[in-house]
């Protein structure tokens, strides 16, 4: 079962070949796909040769092999983790009982909500990143973003094949619309706020990387417990690839920091505007806005979809099968902060009811080690400046807090004092207009825009000079 099957047109580790009806629906897929690909991926980029890692076996360290190709000829397939054995419901009302091999009819629409909703985000990365190409700081960089891109296109691969085997006509029609909605366009959006923000410079995509993807890890851990065993199998091989897109974004950060760090060093007291660095400051306003973006990410504080979604058995919490708790999660309670009334006051909410919120307390925490190696690097610089991470209630449109308005640190605040901060706190038309002049192609091997620092090491053993596109 480990092995992946590339004598198919779709790779595979699901014997797809054994299931013709479904095999036939997604090569018809295939070329849709395909489509979109050149249209609304990685603009310009399609006939060049780029090193890129292929996952050719699910095992441990078997599925990344390294190697030139061209993006449209990526492998995109379909890989599940193995079983171990057989596997229970780990939490919510089927607790114990044998894990789901088929959709359970009364769980259907919710789970093809939830699947959707995870599938749209995928295509959604790749168009927001559509033009990153053309201005990569490097051509490690540019790898790094074209690794992103093919592997979020492998996610939806992922997601389709779910869509496609498990649901019926339904589920062709959802993978269909998700090739059809397009990332920003105000008639035809994509599901999720952030997923329809512009994503046009590189300090935006390492706080995507670093912040939406890291969304995406938790997400996908509270799916990877799901009762629905081919989505937990499948979330499971997801989180292998997501590992790489967080660390493109924390260490893609972490060189901007470095960089900045050395010019404000080398020219005592000088704007590093003058000197073409990127000022700490803004770098802290791009991470308030992409941080609070993806917090949004969460959902509601209070939702009853998120108990639906728990009681059921089919999204649980991050590591639910390791957690030494009630994992039918009945009777306990959660307290936390609301806003009613104009002022924030303690309430009881029932356990189940605040699960987005139970994910979005282990994001903030993963977000704060973000911020401590960030602050190494300042501190190694001795440079008088820290980072940190926003309030979660800063700058909400999804949830409780979205009814008011709160400061950095998450003071309930008038919206006369929102507008007289917001500049200091979300980056202004002119941090965005000087980030943007800065975004000039670097494209000579071992060379790296004057912006951001070189990496530690390259990729798979190569050096940070080897020429990782073929321009
Ligand atoms: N924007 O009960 P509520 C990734 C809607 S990222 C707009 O509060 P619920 C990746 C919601 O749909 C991971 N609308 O929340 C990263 C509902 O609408 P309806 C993606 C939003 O239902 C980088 C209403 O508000 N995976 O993989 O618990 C690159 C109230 O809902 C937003 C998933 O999201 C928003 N931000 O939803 C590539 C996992 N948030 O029904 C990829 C699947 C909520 O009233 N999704 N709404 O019309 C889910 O589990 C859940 O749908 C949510 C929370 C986590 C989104
Ligand atoms: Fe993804
Ligand atoms: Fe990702």
């Amino acid at each position: 079962m480990a092995t992946i099957d590339y004598e198919q047109k779709i790779p595979n580790n699901v014997d797809l070949k054994s299931d013709k009806k479904l095999q036939r629906a997604l090569e018809k897929w295939l070329p849709d796909y395909i489509e979109w690909w050149k249209d609304m991926g990685p603009t310009d980029f399609n006939e060049n040769d780029v090193y890129l890692r292929t996952a050719v076996s699910v095992d441990r360290d078997g599925w990344a092999d390294f190697g030139y190709v061209k993006m449209p000829e990526y492998r995109w397939g379909i890989f599940l983790t193995p079983t171990e054995k057989e596997r229970i419901v780990g939490f919510g009302d089927h607790f114990g009982s044998k894990a789901w091999h088929e959709v359970p009819g009364e769980y259907r629409n919710m789970l093809r909500r939830i699947i959707v909703t995870q599938a749209d985000t995928e295509p959604a990365s790749v168009e927001q990143q559509r033009m990153l190409g053309h201005t990569a700081p490097s051509l490690y960089d540019m790898r790094n973003l074209f690794q992103v891109n093919v592997e979020e296109g492998r996610h939806l691969w992922a997601m389709v094949y779910l869509l496609h085997g498990f649901f019926g006509r339904d589920g062709r029609e959802e993978a269909d619309e998700l090739l059809e909605r397009r990332s920003g366009n105000p008639d035809h959006p994509r599901i999720l706020g952030t997923f329809n923000e512009p994503c046009t410079d590189w300090l935006s995509f390492f706080c995507f990387t670093t912040y939406t993807d890291r969304d995406g890890k938790f997400q996908l851990l509270s799916l990877a417990e799901s009762g629905f065993d081919p989505l937990a199998r499948s979330c499971r091989f997801m989180l292998t690839e997501e590992a790489h897109h967080m660390f493109v974004g924390q260490t893609g950060l972490g060189r901007i920091i470095e960089r900045t760090c050395e010019l404000l060093k080398e020219h005592d007291g000088r704007d590093v505007r003058e000197l073409g660095g990127i000022p700490l400051e803004v770098v802290q306003k791009y991470i308030n806005f992409w941080n609070s973006s993806s917090n949004d990410l969460f959902g509601g504080e209070i939702s009853s979809n998120a108990s639906n979604f728990f009681a059921s058995g089919i999204k649980g919490r991050a590591y639910e099968e390791k957690l030494d708790t009630d994992h039918r999660a009945n009777e306990g309670i959660y307290t936390m902060e609301v806003f009613e009334n104009g002022r924030l006051t303690t309430k009881e909410v029932p356990l189940r009811n605040a699960m987005n919120e139970v994910l979005r307390d282990e994001y903030v925490s993963d977000n704060e080690k973000g911020i401590i190696y960030f602050n190494k690097i300042v501190e190694r610089h001795g440079v008088d400046f820290r980072f940190h991470l926003p309030h979660r209630r800063f700058n909400r449109k999804v949830g409780i807090y979205s009814e008011g308005w709160f400061s950095i640190d998450g003071t309930p605040i008038s919206e006369t004092e929102w507008l007289g901060k917001v500049g200091e706190w979300l980056p202004t038309q002119e941090d965005r207009d000087y980030v943007q002049s800065l975004m000039v192609p670097c494209l000579e091997p071992g060379k790296y825009a004057p912006w951001i620092a070189p990496p530690a090491k390259g990729i798979d053993g190569k050096g940070i000079d080897f020429e990782y596109v073929k321009l």
